[in-house]
């Protein structure tokens, strides 16, 4: 089946992408459609997962958060990559992650859309969390790229323990420093400038990760197509909440491939709690 092998294609590739960042480590003189400086391994990730998903049958669409444009492929499924995720983090050697989502429906394509999402995480350990068919499962990622499922049916621990908040704190609205005043008191900081490291805490333990709307850039940083509607199902499919302060993240219709969203997610009440301020 398409989604199956769409997957597995993403899962096989990421050894692959790991073994081939420590000669990748220098910038491009280039940046991507959000005006970032590439690095050697986003645009070397980003054509390894192209060349494979366009080559398979049942993909019609392939876009990427480094890329200005949607790759034809024929007909079938649309996938959205973000290739390297924090790979500023290369630099400093810490946790960086692939987010895949995969659409039936033209790009851009709203939350409602997805038939499946996943993440590779790089972290000590290879691992995957994939949300398809109203559960999400955790995968460790083997060096021959075959999966052993390890969590099923994961769902966020009702307990929070744990927040990560990006941007800068003197570049956050009043109301978003008043809810995070709160939280801090609350719960313990984990935040480690890779999305999907960050998120697969709030996963394990419980919490919440907002990069949120910043006074010098309302729509914030991430980017909703690549970013938010993908890791947003995998949070939602787990129990939690995906929103954009305001409202279901997987409920806004994108205009824009590229276009940020401000982006909440963990556990129902505390992203009740941002909504309700
Ligand atoms: P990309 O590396 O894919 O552009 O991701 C952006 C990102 O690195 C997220 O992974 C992370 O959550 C955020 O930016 C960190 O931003 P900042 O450096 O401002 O804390």
């Amino acid at each position: 089946m398409t989604v199956d092998a769409i997957i597995e294609i993403v899962a096989e590739t990421a050894p692959e992408i790991r073994d081939g960042l420590v000669n990748r480590r220098g910038t491009t003189d280039e940046q991507n459609p959000s005006d970032e400086i590439q690095l050697e391994a986003d645009v070397w990730a980003d054509e390894r997962l192209e060349d494979r998903l366009t080559a398979l049958d049942g993909v019609g669409a392939y876009a990427s958060e480094e890329r200005k444009g949607i790759v034809e492929a024929g007909d079938g499924y649309s996938v959205t990559l973000d290739p390297l995720d924090g790979s500023s983090n290369l630099k400093s050697n810490n946790s960086m992650g692939t987010i895949l989502g995969i659409y039936d429906g033209q790009l851009p394509a709203a939350g409602r859309d997805l038939v499946a999402s996943a993440y590779v995480l790089y972290g000590p350990i290879t691992t995957m969390m994939v949300a398809r068919d109203d559960t999400v499962t955790e995968y460790v990622i083997e060096d021959d790229g075959s999966r052993r499922p390890v969590t099923t049916d994961l769902t966020l621990p009702a307990d929070p323990v744990v927040y990560g908040f990006g941007g800068g704190v003197t570049d956050w609205t009043d109301e978003f420093s008043t809810f995070a005043s709160e939280i801090q008191r609350e719960l313990k900081l984990r935040y480690g400038g890779a999305f999907i490291g960050d998120i697969n805490q709030v996963l394990t333990y419980g919490g919440i990760f907002a990069y949120p709307e910043l006074e010098t850039a309302p729509e914030g940083k991430l980017r909703l197509q690549f970013e938010g509607i993908p890791v947003g199902h995998i949070v939602a499919t787990a129990g939690g909440r995906a929103s954009t302060g305001t409202g279901s993240l997987l409920e806004v219709d994108p205009t824009e491939l590229h276009q940020r969203t401000p982006v909440y997610v963990g556990n129902t009440d505390l992203i009740e709690r941002r909504e309700r301020v």
